[in-house]
């Protein structure tokens, strides 16, 4: 399904916005997904920040298509971004899909001009964000989240990969402007509100500014957390792993969205999952406060959450046993070591996730549904007092239950007479 020299010469020789009618053109002329004559039906379903992403359905034979392109600008703000961001995107799924191709749709072209991907439809998966605020449960979740993780992260490190072959992929992945985005977003303006970007629910001015602001211990742990996402080339991430970029159905998974991707800490990952699925949780129980609710929901999300952080150290260690074969690293002292701190680094980056979702202005539907004022204001003070725990004590947080636990006696306590 390659380009021919019309095509690259012509109508798309250059960069333009697509709509949803010159798409239908684009999949035929430039991807040859479809057939000529067929009758084609786009819609516009990008919910995001960045990018448009068009799904095409021909009404003939009933094939299906999404296509995503990156614009000059963001869509969110306006502001100017690399838009070799997609062309790092493609590259990674298709690493992804070579590593956990149950997890991942497939890429079928990457046009680097028009800065677009076509790729498989995975339309019948829902938004996990989506999902979870319905709560809708999904007895596999942890279990796939967990495997994608090892599959996907485990075999693009040093442990595993030749050095060569790993600082290549490192000087491929240098994603700039992608991680000056959460380098400001996730690491920096959550304590210093220095670009004046913040904004903060009326009534948690002085909360935050003491929680969050005026923290020195707070600082010094969120210091070393940006450090590490800076300078730990440990792994090639997602780099933007919130529940919107996973898609679930009762059979299984996708992962979608890799623009963000670069060489960083494995824990970022993990510890993105994990503060996201403390949103449905806070969700939950601030509906809880005020209407009947299922308690089997709020139980299976609970377990998933801790299942997931300890399954993630037991799949990982066995993965490390089959796949890692250098004899210094085979030495058990130093795979302890290593586990449990991409385990500790898991657990603090949850924290920054949580806090920079709640003060941040890059939101999540979980929260901003809330709009009663009684509960909207403890339940956002619950999320920043389990985010500056998680953020303190992440190296004594060591399993599952003990994030669960402390989620439970902070909810439990800043809920308390609501
Ligand atoms: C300007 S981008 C804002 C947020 O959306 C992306 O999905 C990332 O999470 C980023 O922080
Ligand atoms: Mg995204």
């Amino acid at each position: 399904m390659g380009q021919n020299l019309t095509e690259v010469s012509g109508t798309y020789a250059h960069h333009f916005l697509l709509d949803a009618r010159s798409v239908c053109a684009y999949a035929k002329d430039v991807v040859h997904y479809f057939d000529v004559n067929d009758e084609l039906e786009c819609m516009e379903i990008g919910d995001g920040n960045i990018n448009y992403v068009f799904k095409i359905v021909s009404n003939t034979s009933g094939k299906s298509l999404i296509i995503k392109q990156a614009d000059t600008v963001l869509r969110s703000s306006g502001r100017a971004l690399d838009m070799t961001r997609n062309k790092r995107e493609a590259e990674m799924l298709r690493i992804e899909r070579a590593l956990a191709p149950q997890y991942v749709p497939e890429v079928y072209h990457y046009d680097e001009r028009m800065c677009a991907i076509a790729m498989e439809d995975i339309s019948s998966y829902k938004n996990l964000r989506t999902e979870l605020i319905s709560a809708k449960e999904f007895p596999l979740l942890a279990g796939d989240i967990v495997s994608f993780l090892v599959e996907t992260l485990l075999p693009l490190t040093d442990l595993v990969l030749e050095s060569d072959q790993k600082k290549e992929r490192v000087k491929y992945f240098v994603n700039p402007e992608l991680c000056a985005i959460s380098e400001d977003l996730v690491f920096t303006e959550p304590y210093t509100d220095y670009k004046k970007r913040n904004i903060i629910t009326c009534g948690n001015a002085r909360f935050v500014e003491q929680a969050l602001y005026r923290d020195g211990t707070l600082h010094s742990c969120v210091a070393a957390l940006r450090n590490s996402f800076m300078n730990n080339a440990q792994s090639l991430l997602h780099g933007d792993l919130h529940s919107g970029s996973i898609f679930v159905n009762e059979h299984g998974m996708k992962v979608i969205d890799p623009e963000f991707a670069f060489y960083g800490p494995i824990g970022y990952d993990v510890g993105n999952v994990i503060g996201n699925l403390f949103f449905a949780y806070a969700l939950f129980y601030a509906t809880a406060i005020t209407a009947p609710c299922d308690a089997h929901f709020f139980i299976w999300l609970t377990e998933t959450i801790a299942e997931l952080f300890d399954s993630f150290e037991t799949k990982f260690k066995k993965k490390y046993d089959e796949l890692v074969h250098f004899p210094l690293y085979k030495t058990t002292v130093f795979k302890n070591a290593y586990v449990q701190g991409v385990l500790a680094d898991a657990v603090g980056y949850a924290g920054t996730e949580m806090i920079r979702r709640v003060v941040g202005d890059a939101k999540v539907r979980e929260l901003t549904s809330v709009t009663d004022m009684q509960i909207k204001i403890p339940l956002e003070r619950a999320l920043i007092m389990l985010g500056k725990t998680f953020i303190k004590e992440r190296k004594a947080l060591t399993h599952g239950a003990d994030l669960t636990q402390a989620a439970q006696d902070i909810f439990a306590f800043m809920l308390q007479g609501c």
